[in-house]
This record gives C-alpha cells, structure tokens and sequence, in this order.
C-alpha cells in the first residue's frame, strides 16, 4: 500500500497523523504544502480545503486526522483502540474535544487585546482543567494501553511546552497528571520525529505573526 501524507508543516492535526504512522511503523511519504496559497491539485482533493489529507495508493483520498488515524490503525497490526464499545466511544469524544483544545490554544496567541487574551486564557485553561480531571491513573490515557487518544493530544502539549518556554501559562501544581503525561509523550521517538527539524522556530514565528497582545506576550 502506497501512502501519501499532506501536510503543512505546522500542522497539529496532521501531526497527530504522523506520530500514528510513526508508532504503528506503516511507510509513508510526506508532502508539504502552502496552505496560504494552497495548489489546485490539492483544492481538488481535498474536501474542506484542510490537511491532513491521506492519498492511498494514488487513488482514494482519506480526510479528517481522526478517520485518518482510525485507518491507519486498522491496516496495521496492535490495535492502538480499546475492544469496549463503550470506552472506544469516549475515546473518540476525548479526541474531538482535544481537537478543540488545540483550536483554543491557536486563539490564545491571535488575541488581539488583552480583554480577548484573557477571555481565551480562561477557555484554554478550563480545558486543560477538565483533562486533569478525567485523566486516569496513567501512564497513558487508557491506563497501560497506548491508544489514539495519546497521538492526538500530543501535538497540543508540544505546543504548550514551547509557549510554557516563553511566558509560563500553566505548571504541575494545576495540572499535575496533565503534565506528567505530557513529559511522557513528548519523550516518544513516534512524537519527536513528528515534527519538521526547524520546527521550534517556524511555531515561534507563527505565534508572532499575528502581531497583537496575545502573539507578543507569547512570541
Ligand atoms: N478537523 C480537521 C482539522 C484540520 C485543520 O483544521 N487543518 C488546518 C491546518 S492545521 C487547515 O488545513 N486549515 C486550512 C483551512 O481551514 O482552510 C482534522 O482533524 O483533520
């Protein structure tokens, strides 16, 4: 089977795709896209305009990280899903919100005032307070098993490190479990090599980019 991955380089849903192709071992190629100034081939492929978009054996286009992941799992051997219809499904719910979470994140840096900053700190950090919360014993989300709830959120706490780095939003005394587990996954190969090399610094100057109160406190 022939994979092709699109991607944009700072792209955290894309990401959550790469680390499930790297902890599952399944081959790929990865192509790297302006999704300022996306190419026709690929507004033609792609049916809300997003990456990750998976191209499978030059013919069928898979889209959407979560469906994306869900197959990759699926073709390969050691289910990274739990058997439990019931856990599966709150699985999937916990994915969705963390998709959420990284869009909250995003809005943190494009604050314009400081009344916007703070209203998007508040969201962020009632986030990650709801994790904390229903965050288990660990290590990893379901316990022992490492699943695709651990790929997903993942690229949200790389973020969040690099934006701890340069103005502390949060610590282990809020979130204790969150950031244990964080540590813990951004120690993994499949996370560490999920990310272009420049990577620190092409998100630091995204963050900058927008240029009002939210990207210079956090820039
Ligand atoms: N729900 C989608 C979200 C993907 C997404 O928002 N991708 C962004 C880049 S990080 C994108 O392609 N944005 C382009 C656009 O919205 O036009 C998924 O999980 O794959």
């Amino acid at each position: 089977m022939k994979l092709e991955l699109i991607s944009f380089k700072l792209c955290p849903f894309v990401q959550r795709s790469v680390i499930t192709l790297n902890y599952k071992g399944l081959p790929y190629d990865i192509r790297y896209i302006d999704l300022d100034n996306p190419p026709d081939w690929f507004k033609e492929i792609s049916p809300f305009g997003k990456v990750p978009v998976l191209r499978v054996d030059e013919e069928m286009v898979l889209f959407e990280s979560a469906i994306i992941n869900e197959f990759i799992d699926d073709v390969t051997e050691g289910s990274l899903k739990p058997q439990d219809p019931l856990i599966l499904a709150r699985n999937r719910g916990w994915i969705e919100f963390g998709s959420n979470a990284i869009f909250d994140m995003v809005s943190l840096f494009k604050a314009e005032t400081e009344e916007d900053y703070e209203a998007a700190l508040e969201t962020t950090m009632k986030n990650l307070a709801k994790v904390e919360q229903i965050f288990g014993a660990g290590p990893w989300f379901n316990g022992e098993d490492f699943s695709l709830v651990d790929c997903a959120y993942a690229p949200l706490f790389m973020r969040y490190e690099l934006l701890n780095a340069h103005h502390r939003l949060f610590d282990a005394k809020q979130f204790p479990r969150l950031l244990a587990w964080s540590d813990r996954l951004l120690e993994l190969e499949a996370v560490r090599t999920s990310v272009v090399e420049d990577f620190d610094e092409l998100f630091y100057a995204h963050v900058r980019k927008p240029g009002g109160y939210g990207s210079k406190l956090l820039g």
